[in-house]
């Protein structure tokens, strides 16, 4: 059955000019990191509400991980957050995940959960807690190093509510100068992502609003710095994969946060919202990944693909393995396209040639191709129902309810 659907999916694909070993070559390399909150309990302002089988601890989000990444193949990293993943010994983290097949992948700094950052964390007017915020971000280093961890991911929610609640240039100053600190403290093989948001939980001014703000941090600071994309942060309407294309021949997009929003940051499971835009964000980048020029090449080869997810009322592993195989499908559906054929379409002004190019790759059913790859990988043709068969879910019952939260 396989065999057949894919001999004719094959045929269809030789007569649009795609070459099949190069795109099964692509989709083998794809690794998309899974985050430690979004296996942990998590919720809205009105309710967090516990489920039953949490994760109790940062070791046990690291052997549901490990359940993702065996089932589907696509997530050998985790991400982690600190004081939420916080242990003794992350050496003995690292060899656990290890242990599981895994690596810990980007270490997350926490600069909004203390009572002491409601005002700002880098950004605030006291030097004494601006002083506490860069620490976290220096310990951070020191954690990436015993983790075997390549980047540091920033996220700050610093921001105001009202118009003159904080002297927004000061501000800027600060945030400059905590980054300094901390990129100063980077190792060579070490990167820092900055991430940008619009608004939330800062209602007026956000300090790094926008891809153009963190993109002239990284600017400033240096090569180590870049820009990190959460599909969510944007205002409605924003053209995300032209952002990305911008960033990519900038050489200055390090890294996706990848989710789906209806409305803003809504941290839902990417794909399930606007497939296309994911499949546009990708289209991007695989026209880049064939650039003349080696430093975009390796710009792309070096984005770091990461999940940024609240499960509220899903199941945590169930959904984080829908996240996966969303990507992975969106993915294979970019690889289908024929550059050739656009960039031919573009060259004659034939508007509607060159968007038909593109739609015709992302109207392909890609099911045969992932089936193919799973079976070569001999993973189960169909993860999700493999892990809702299998038998981990029965047996993490007995961990209760009230695991972690994020
Ligand atoms: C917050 O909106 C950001 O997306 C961050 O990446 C955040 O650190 C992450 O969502 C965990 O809370
Ligand atoms: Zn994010
Ligand atoms: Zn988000
Ligand atoms: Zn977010």
């Amino acid at each position: 059955m396989i065999d057949r659907a894919y001999a004719l999916f094959e045929e269809q694909q030789q007569a649009r000019g795609i070459n099949l070993d190069l795109v099964k070559q692509k989709l083998q390399q794809l690794r998309i990191e899974t985050p430690s909150w979004g296996y942990g309990d998590s919720g809205t302002r009105f309710k967090v509400y516990q489920k039953n089988g949490v994760p109790r601890t940062p070791l046990e989000k690291m052997e549901d991980a490990a359940q993702v990444h065996a089932l589907t193949g696509l997530a050998p990293s985790v991400a982690i957050h600190i004081p939420w993943d916080k242990v003794e010994d992350y050496g003995k983290l690292r060899s656990h995940a290890e242990s599981l097949g895994l690596r810990i992948g980007a270490v997350n700094p926490n600069l909004f959960q203390d009572d002491d950052y409601m005002l700002g964390s880098v950004t605030n007017s006291d030097a004494i807690i601006r002083r506490k915020a860069t620490n976290h971000l220096l310990e951070c280093v020191d954690i990436a190093k015993e983790t075997g961890s390549r980047d540091i991911s920033l996220w700050f929610a610093d921001g105001t509510n009202y118009p003159g609640q904080g002297h927004i240039r000061k501000r800027k100053a600060w945030m400059y100068e905590a980054l300094e600190e901390l990129y100063k403290k980077l190792i060579p093989q070490m990167r820092m992502l900055i991430e940008y948001k619009s608004f939330e939980p800062a209602f007026y001014h956000t300090d790094l609003a926008d891809w153009g703000m963190a993109y002239q941090m990284a600017m400033k600071l240096g090569p180590q710095a870049e820009v990190l994309v959460d599909t969510g942060h944007h205002a409605q309407g924003t053209n995300v994969e032209h952002i990305v294309a911008y960033l990519i021949d900038e050489k200055r997009l390090g890294g996706f946060h990848f989710n789906a929003r209806k409305y803003a940051d809504d941290d839902l499971i990417v794909g399930s919202m606007n497939p296309y835009e994911l499949f546009l964000i990708f289209y991007q980048i695989i026209s880049a990944s064939e650039d003349q020029d080696a430093s975009i090449v390796q710009t792309v080869n070096n984005i770091a693909y990461m999940i940024d997810q609240s499960h509220n009322i899903e199941q945590k592993i169930p959904a984080m393995i829908r996240s996966v195989l969303n990507v992975q499908t969106q993915f294979a559906k970019a690889l289908l396209v024929n550059h050739a054929e656009v960039e031919a379409a573009q060259a004659r002004n034939d508007v509607l040639g060159a968007e038909d190019a593109v739609r015709q790759a992302y109207e392909c059913d890609v099911t045969p191709l992932l089936h193919m790859i799973r079976e070569e990988q001999h993973l189960p043709l169909n993860p999700m129902k493999a892990y809702l068969e299998g038998s981990y879910d029965q047996a993490i019952q007995v961990r209760g309810k009230g695991g972690a939260s994020w």
